[in-house]
C-alpha cells in the first residue's frame, strides 16, 4: 500500500466511510503486515466505544438478542458496530423487529455495521482480530460495539475477555447445567440474560441461576443480575441496557474498570508484539532456513529437536544483528 492509500484509508475510516470500514478490517483479518501502523494512527481516536461480549450456548439467541438491541439503540441514535465469531445464523440488522422500528431502508445505515469472523482462517489470533476490529470501529465512531461468540472454548472466552462487559444468555434448558457450568460460563458473566422465557420451565431456571449467581462471591462489588428476556419479541431489552449501563458506572466508581483495561491491554501487547516477531522470524531467510531444516530431517534423518533449536537461536541471533544495526543507523 503507498503512503497515499494509506492515508486515504485512514481519512475514509474516520470520515464514517463504510467501503473505507470494510477494506480495513479485511486487512486487519489477513494480518497484512502494514496494519500495525493503520491500527496505531487510528489509535489515537479510540476510546468511545464501549465493548459488549454477547456469549453462552449454541443457539441460545445471542444473535437475536443483539438484532433486538440494535432495534432499540439505533432509533436513539447510539452507533453500533457487531462482530461475530462464527455465526450460524445471519444478522437481520434489527429488521426482524422491523414493526417497531423500520431498519429496512435501501441505503445501508452509517451508524450500524457487522461482520462475521470464521474461527479458522484467522491469522492474527482470533481475541487480537475480534479486538483490533473492535478498535476501528471505535475510530469510525461507533458508541457500542457488540463481540458475539459462542461460549464453548478458550478462543472464545479470550474473544470476550477484551469486552468491557460481558454478557451470558442462557435458555431455560440450561437450568439443569448452570451447577456444571459454575466453573466455565457463570463465572465470565458481569450479566446474564435468561432468553426464551416464552417457554416453559423458565421460572424454575430462573430460580436456579439466581441461586447459583448468589453464591458467586462479588469480591468486585458487583453482583452479576439475571434479566429474563425474549430476544424474538425484544422483550427484556431495555432491562437488559439499564444493567449493562448500572454495570458500567459501578466499573468506573470502583476503579474495577481501570484494572480491566489495563488487563486487556496488557494482553493486546502482547499478541501484537508476538504478531510482529512471527511475522520477522519467518521474513526472507527465515523461511528458507526452515526449508532446509525440513530437508534435512527427511533426507538425511536429522533431529527434528535439534533442528529446531537450532535455528531458533540463528534466528534470534539474526534478530540481534538487525536490530542492533538499526539502532547503528539511526544514531
Ligand atoms: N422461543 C424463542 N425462540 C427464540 C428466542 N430468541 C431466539 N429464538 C430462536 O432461537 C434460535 C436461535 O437463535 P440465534 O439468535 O441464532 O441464536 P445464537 O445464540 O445466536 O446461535 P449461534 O450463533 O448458532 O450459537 C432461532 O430460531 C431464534 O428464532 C426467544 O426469545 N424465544
Ligand atoms: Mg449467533
Amino acid at each position: 500500500m503507498t503512503d497515499a492509500e494509506h492515508a486515504a484509508l485512514l481519512e475514509g475510516v474516520t470520515a464514517g466511510d463504510r467501503r473505507s470500514l470494510a477494506r480495513l478490517i479485511s486487512l486487519v483479518e489477513n494480518a497484512d503486515p502494514g496494519v500495525e501502523r493503520l491500527l496505531a494512527e487510528l489509535y489515537p481516536r479510540t476510546g468511545g466505544a464501549y465493548r459488549i461480549g454477547v456469549t453462552g450456548p449454541p443457539g441460545a439467541g445471542k444473535s437475536t438478542l443483539i438484532d433486538a438491541l440494535v432495534a432499540t439503540l439505533r432509533p436513539r441514535g447510539t452507533k453500533v458496530g457487531v462482530v461475530a465469531v462464527d455465526p450460524s445464523s445471519p444478522f437481520t440488522g434489527g429488521a426482524l423487529l422491523g414493526d417497531r422500528v423500520r431498519l429496512t431502508s435501501r441505503t445501508p445505515d452509517p451508524g450500524l455495521f457487522f461482520r462475521s469472523m470464521a474461527t479458522r482462517g484467522s491469522l492474527g489470533g482470533l481475541a487480537t482480530t475480534a479486538s483490533e476490529v473492535s478498535d476501528i470501529y471505535d475510530a469510525y465512531g461507533m458508541d457500542l460495539v457488540f463481540l458475539e461468540t459462542v461460549g464453548v472454548g478458550q478462543i472464545e472466552l479470550d474473544v470476550v475477555a477484551a469486552s468491557d462487559c460481558t454478557v451470558v444468555v442462557l435458555v431455560p434448558e440450561s437450568g439443569d447445567e448452570v451447577q456444571a457450568m459454575k466453573a466455565g460460563l457463570m463465572e465470565i458473566g458481569d450479566l446474564f440474560v435468561l432468553n426464551k422465557s416464552d417457554r416453559e420451565g423458565s421460572g424454575r431456571a430462573a430460580r436456579e441461576i439466581t441461586s447459583v449467581l448468589g453464591l458467586r462471591e462479588p469480591s468486585t462489588g458487583w453482583r452479576p443480575p439475571l434479566v429474563s428476556a425474549v430476544a424474538r419479541d425484544g422483550r427484556g431489552v431495555t432491562e437488559i441496557l439499564t444493567a449493562v449501563d448500572a454495570f458500567r458506572e459501578q466499573q468506573t466508581a470502583s476503579g474495577e474498570g481501570k484494572t480491566r483495561r489495563k488487563r486487556v491491554l496488557r494482553e493486546k501487547i502482547r499478541e501484537v508484539a508476538e504478531r510482529i516477531l512471527r511475522r520477522q522470524l519467518w521474513s526472507g531467510e527465515g523461511e528458507t532456513a526452515l526449508e532446509d531444516a525440513a530437508e534435512a530431517a527427511l533426507e538425511d534423518g536429522k533431529n527434528p529437536y535439534v533442528l529446531a533449536t537450532e535455528l531458533a537461536s540463528r534466528l534470534a541471533s539474526r534478530r540481534d544483528a538487525e536490530s542492533s544495526q538499526q539502532r547503528g543507523g539511526r544514531s
